[in-house]
Formats: structure tokens, sequence, C-alpha cells
């Protein structure tokens, strides 16, 4: 894998440095190591929050909405460009079959370029008042934003959090997953390229507990979103609590598809089974949990059996279904839950090809029926390629099943009958409802966040400018 910029560099207030330490780059295909890139420690994070501050009290402060906006566009040309680049270097990464890690950069292009166009639209209003008062309110943005991005969709997540703080004009400071830093500092090249001014925009990775709790911890920083798993979304909860900082968290969920017996099955079973497995079913928003009513069970289930049957598994430049999972620690987590679930009968599998190498982190899809709404394996976010199918009988069966897990991410939603749609849409407990579809069109443009343990704020679309920004009431006398 030829990396075209130099990896163990990281780039604080427009400068790129070497950390004092370095950690290496794994290829989850191949578990062979690759890179090293720097490991950021909290000094570098100190740096990267005094050097956002110099930027907006700088050029980045004080510069017009429309040419932040024009900036952001240049930074999603310069991403499409290198599209077929950025995708392999993150096959490279996370294991991510060609053609999904491409998809995630042409995503990133998109975040750019929609955010870009919306800089200069976010407006205030102004507010009938008192007798001799003009009031009206401004947007402005919250300063230093903290960004904590996962491995699992790096360049989706820093386009969707990155690409609206800045169009907000926040300076940001991003960290990302130690398994996964190469895309964000590819980005930080292009950023640079475009012109981002000195301090806009500074990618520091390290791991976790060092470099990310110093972030999360740091009283400079104004706002943080956070995308990770709920254990450590309560810490920097915490963290930012101790500085008052105010939080996006998105922890992930156990999304349910739920199939009435009047659903459309040959719309619906692409959609069943490729939002389960899409990414090896690390994605936050995986259909993971397939509600089916029991009249139609069988059938669904024989017919889901047969795609995961053609499934086939392996390296990611292979760019076949499914890559492998991102290290011998998820692989763990998710060997752990199939174990738990011996006892719920297994549908069918999909395959591992021959030639696959030894040292890759290769799990095989697997379709899990016979389960209630209750199991382990129908409660917990397992985070592998892994769905268990719960068959139900009435409608409110099938909506206090959805609704009986500590998530509420996404939910889809499959029949003809438009009341009942509006029922399930309106009652779901989810931040997303899809009526006849799942995920649709990678949704840059819809608002995306959860309820419950899923976590709470909403990025995408133009919500996250919202979130990125806060209101100030201005109220002038002048009699
Ligand atoms: O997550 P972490 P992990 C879930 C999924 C997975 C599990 C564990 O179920 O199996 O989480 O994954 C940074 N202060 N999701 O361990 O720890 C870390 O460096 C500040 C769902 O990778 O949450 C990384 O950048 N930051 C999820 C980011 O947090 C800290 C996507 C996520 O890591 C930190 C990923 C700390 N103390 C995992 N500790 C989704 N919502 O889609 C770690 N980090």
């Amino acid at each position: 894998m030829t990396i075209w910029f130099d990896p163990s560099e990281m780039l604080i207030g427009g400068r790129w440095l070497r950390a004092a330490d370095s950690m290496p780059v794994e290829n989850p295909s191949t578990g062979e190591t690759f890179a090293q890139i720097p490991r950021g420690q909290s000094r570098d994070i100190d740096a990267a929050v005094a050097a956002a501050h110099q930027a907006l009290a700088g050029d980045w402060g004080r510069m017009p909405a429309v040419e932040r906006g024009r900036l952001l566009s240049r930074m999603g040309r310069l991403v499409l460009e290198r599209v077929d680049d950025l995708a392999r270097l993150e096959a490279a990464d996370v294991g991510k079959p060609l053609k999904q890690a491409r998809a995630d950069a042409v995503a990133l292009a998109r975040y750019l370029e929609f955010y870009g166009g919306a800089a200069d639209k976010v407006h205030g209003t102004t507010i009938p008042y008192l007798d001799g008062y003009t009031v009206y309110t401004l947007r402005q943005p919250h300063g230093v934003t903290g960004h904590i991005v996962p491995w699992n969709y790096p360049m989706q997540i820093i386009g969707r959090s990155v690409g609206a703080a800045l169009a907000m004009g926040n300076a940001c400071v991003l960290k990302p997953a130690e398994e996964a830093c190469l895309t964000a500092l590819a980005f930080a090249r292009l950023a640079v390229e475009a012109g981002l001014p000195d301090g806009a925009l500074n990618v520091v990775p390290g791991l976790g507990a060092e470099a990310g709790a110093a972030l999360t911890a740091h009283p400079g920083i104004h706002h943080i979103s956070f995308t990770g798993s709920v254990a450590t979304g309560a810490l920097v909860q915490q963290a930012a609590a101790a500085n008052v900082v105010p939080v996006t968290l998105e922890l992930g969920g156990k999304s349910p598809q739920i199939v009435f017996d009047d659903a459309d099955l040959d719309a619906a079973l692409p959609f069943l089974v490729s939002a389960g497995i899409q990414n090896a079913g690390q994605t936050c928003s995986a259909a993971s949990r397939i509600l089916v009513h029991r009249s139609v069970h069988d059938e669904v289930v024989a017919r889901m059996a047969d795609r995961y049957g053609a499934l086939r598994v392996g390296p990611a430049m292979d760019d076949l279904d499914v890559g492998p999972v991102i290290s011998g620690r998820q692989k763990a987590i998710i060997d752990g839950f199939l174990d738990r679930g011996s006892d719920l009968d297994m549908a069918a599998q999909g395959n591992v090809i021959d030639g696959a190498p030894g040292g890759g982190y290769y799990v095989r899809p697997t379709l899990l029926t016979g389960a209630t709404g209750d199991h382990p394996l129908a409660q917990a976010e397992i985070f592998g390629p892994v769905q268990v199918v719960i068959p139900f009988a009435s409608e409110e069966e099938a909506l206090a099943i959805a609704n009986g897990t500590d998530y509420g991410l996404v939910a889809g939603v499959w029949t003809r009958d438009g009341a009942r749609q509006m029922r399930m849409a309106r009652n779901l407990r989810a931040g997303q409802v899809f009526l006849n579809n799942y995920g649709a069109g990678g949704g840059v443009e819809l608002p995306f966040g959860g309820v419950g343990k899923s976590g709470h704020g909403r990025e995408k679309g133009f919500e996250a400018l919202y979130g990125f920004s806060q209101l100030k009431t201005v109220a002038a006398h002048h009699g």
C-alpha cells in the first residue's frame, strides 16, 4: 500500500508535526502493520486547541460565511478528485471492501458540498417586541469544537461533523479513532491544499484514553461531537460536564426492520440483508433485528437464508460482499456474542473465500432465528455481521418489541397499509424511521441521531448547523 503523504505527521496550526511517540497501522485483511502514525498526547491537544483559538482570532474568525462555503466546496472537489486513492487507503486501513470505501469518500465530498452550499444560508430572525425595541437573533459559532470519530465510517463521520462545524465558523480539533487515522490525515492534507486557514482544522491521532480524554476534558473546548460506544460516550459527557460544555452523542443502536404480512417482499429483501451486513455489520444504524409477521416469517427467513448462503467474505481489496472486521478485539467481541446465541437456530451463514489471509479478522455473516425480543442477542449491539429474526403476531406486539431495547436510532417499516405506516412512524422510538426503504441514499441531507442510549443531538442535514452554532438574542432599545 503506497500512501501519497507522510502519515507520521499530524496537523496542528497549519504545520505538519510529529508526536513524541507513534503507533502502528494494521491492515485488518492481513493482520500486518503497514505504517506508523502519530500517537498524540495531551500536550499535542493543548497545542491544537491553542491553534484553533488563534484561528478564531485571525483570518478564520473574520471570514464571511460565503467564503467559508467556497472553501468547503473546494475541499469537496479535491476529495472527489482523490476518491479512488481515499477508497484504497480506507480499504487498507479498516478492511472495508473497495466499493463501500469509495461510497464513503463520495459521501465525504457530498457533505462538504452540502455544508459548503449551506454556510451562508443560516439566518437569524427578528422578533416583534415592546414599543421602542428592535430584537433580532444571531447564529454564531460555539468557538472551538472537538470531534471524536470512530473507526467504522471515518470519512462519513468527519464529513458530517467537521463539515457542519466549519460551515458555521467553528475551529475544529479532530481526534480520529486509533484504528482508523489515515483518511483523517489525508482529509487534513486536502483541507490545507484547498486553502483552509491555519488552525481552522487540527487533526491529532491518538489513543482514546490519551488524546481523546485530553480533548474532552480540555477547558478550551466549547462543544464536543462524539460518535462511538455508550460507555465511552458517558465518559465524554462526564468530562464535558466538568467544563459545562454541550455534547452531541451518537452511540449506535439495535435498529429493527419490521416486515408486516402485506409487505412487498421483493422490495424488502435486498434491504433486509444489506442493512445488516454492510461494513461487516459495523454500522451504527445496522438493521440487526428483523421483526417479521408470523404469516410470512418462514418465507422471509428462507429468502434471507438464500442471500446469506451466497455472501462472500474476504480481503477488502477483493471487493466482495463483506470484508474483515476492524480488529482481533472486535472479532473476539462478535465471537463472544455468537457463543451467547448458541440456543438460537442458525438459519444460514456466508462463507470466507479460500485463500483469505490467515491473519485477517474474518467473521462469517450469520442469520439467527428463534429469538424473542428480550434475548441478549436481540438487545445488545453486536457490531458484527449478525442478524436476529424475531416473529410477531400483531402491530402492537411489533411496536413493543421494536421499542423494547435501550437504544433508538433507526427503524424500518415494510407495509402497504398507509395508516399503519403513519402510526408506526409516530410511535417508534427512533431518530429516523424509513417507510418501505432503509437508509435511503446515504442521507447526507437527513437529520440523524438517537433517543435513549443511542445518544442525543442531531447531525447531518441542515439541523446539524443549529447544533454547531449558538443563538444570541439582541434587544435594542431605541425609543
Ligand atoms: O469504541 P469507543 P470502540 C460500539 C460498538 C463497538 C464498541 C467498542 O458496539 O463494538 O463500541 O468500540 C475514542 N475519551 N461502537 O472501543 O471506545 C476512541 O479513541 C475520549 C459504536 O472502538 O467508543 C475513538 O476515537 N475519547 C459506534 C472513539 O472514542 C475516547 C462506533 C470511539 O471509541 C475515550 C464505534 C475517552 N476516554 C463503536 N476512549 C457507533 N455509534 O456507530 C475512547 N475514545
